[in-house]
């Protein structure tokens, strides 16, 4: 398959080197990072399709530019299959990112200082949950909470989050918003008790489900939708769409919203981007998705399990979900997340670093690895494909120093990866 479905068109001797380059890198390589996927044909050809020429500032009916009639129906298009894909009142699916997406919900719905209390990043949150870096935390007062070690199920130890906590710091600190969802979290998140606590305290819900979108419209997790005033995510994770974000939200919430994704936050909406989420809206309500969305949990459960036997600790003690923290220290207390993932790379085996909770070390080097079972799933990898893949990833570990093991290693991944095709089990 070309790079782009109007690869010829492009006469640019550089560009399309690049593009074969990656695609070979893609498909020759094994891709674990939880956050990425294989987009479907019609996705990308969307994605790259005539839509990209056209200016649509405003919403459909209500444009700044002529000539957006048929935009109109696209947008509406997606729109109407978001929502019943996940039950919702309202969409906007507008957002450029999920990180626009989580901003422009905050913008919506509360004032400058108001309290947010979301997960702490190095705990399993996102950058936008109000971690230091992230303007986020300039314009609103977060509080976060944590995970801590189980103690109610002593076979099972690991971090999840404690909702005693929450509740706590809900009490305590009375936030306007209270923000379920994580970006580094292998467990289910349950909404009902989030919308208890918030309920309690008078907060705002909203769930970020950047992660786990593809899990909900599959029906291997809850809906949080019921439960949360807004649901913000992206569209390019386990949800296989093109790279973007999206938010659903109560219809009593909807023209906050969508006048702070535009123009509030964005300008021009990325029209051929929208007619891709409305191809993957499509795609993932069909019945082969939720088989695939089953698939994606029972690989990372056989993922998990023999990782575990190669001697690493698995954070929150298993996975629930499409992906695999790693606390390395057990595994080796040297090897750090950023020399792992480095020496995966040379191994043929895209991961990221990650920090792990209470990590010692700082976010760019970490004691942890993130893996992830969406994208090799799409491409056909079953329960021992990726038992295969923890004996590989455990063997360039240990000895990263030899150069012929990880050549060696390299050997193996692509002669995995020539059996299975991403783009073999999409049909027209
Ligand atoms: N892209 C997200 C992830 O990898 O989880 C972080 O923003």
């Amino acid at each position: 398959m070309d790079a782009s479905p109007f690869d010829e068109w492009i006469r640019d001797d550089e560009v399309t080197s690049l593009l074969r380059r990656d695609w070979e890198r893609q498909t020759t390589t094994i891709q674990l990072i939880a956050s990425e996927n294989f987009a479907s044909p019609a996705v990308l050809a969307a994605t790259g399709s005539i839509l990209t020429n056209k200016y649509a500032e405003g919403y459909p009916g209500r444009r700044y530019y002529g000539g957006n009639q048929i935009v109109d129906e696209v947008e509406d298009l997606a729109r109407r299959r978001l929502c019943a894909l996940l039950g919702a009142e309202h969409a906007n699916v507008q957002p450029h990112s999920g990180a626009n997406a989580n901003v422009a919900v905050y913008q919506a719905l509360l004032q400058p200082g108001d309290t947010i209390l979301a997960m702490r990043l190095d705990q399993g949150g996102h950058l936008t949950h109000g971690s230091p870096a992230s303007i986020t935390s300039t314009f609103w007062n977060f509080v976060s909470y944590g995970v801590t070690p189980r103690s109610d199920d002593p076979s099972a130890p690991g971090e999840v989050i404690d909702f005693d906590n929450v509740r706590e710091l809900a009490l305590a600190h009375r936030p306007r918003m209270i923000v379920a969802g994580a970006t580094a979290y292998a467990r289910i998140i349950d909404p009902v008790p989030f919308r208890e606590i918030a309920d309690e305290v008078g907060a705002l819900l909203m769930f970020d489900s950047a992660h786990v979108a593809g899990l909900i419209a599959g029906g291997s997790h809850p809906n949080p939708v019921p439960y949360a005033d807004v649901v913000a995510f992206t569209t390019h994770k386990t949800l296989r769409g093109p790279r973007g974000g999206a938010i659903v939200s109560r219809a009593e919430h909807a023209k906050a919203i969508d006048a702070a994704v535009f123009p509030g936050q964005q300008g021009g909406p990325l029209e051929h981007v929208i007619a891709a989420k409305a191809v993957a809206f499509r795609e993932a309500s069909l019945a082969n998705f939720a088989v695939y969305t089953e698939q994606i949990l029972t690989n990372a459960r056989a993922f998990a399990r023999a990782l575990a036997a190669e001697g690493f600790r698995l954070v929150s003690g298993g996975t629930e979900n499409h992906m695999v923290l790693l606390d390395l220290g057990p595994f080796d207390s040297e090897l750090t997340g950023k020399v792992a993932q480095e020496t995966l790379d040379r191994a043929g085996i895209t991961t990221n670093r990650n920090t792990i909770p209470d990590d010692p070390r700082s976010a760019f080097v970490t004691s942890g690895l993130r893996v992830g079972t969406a994208a090799e799933t799409t491409a056909g990898m079953g329960e021992r494909e990726f038992t295969q893949i923890a004996a590989l990833m455990a063997r360039a570990l240990r000895q990263r120093d030899d150069g012929e093991v990880l050549t060696a290693v390299r050997a193996e991944v692509a002669e995995l990866c020539g059996r299975f095709n991403p783009y073999a089990n999409f049909t027209r």
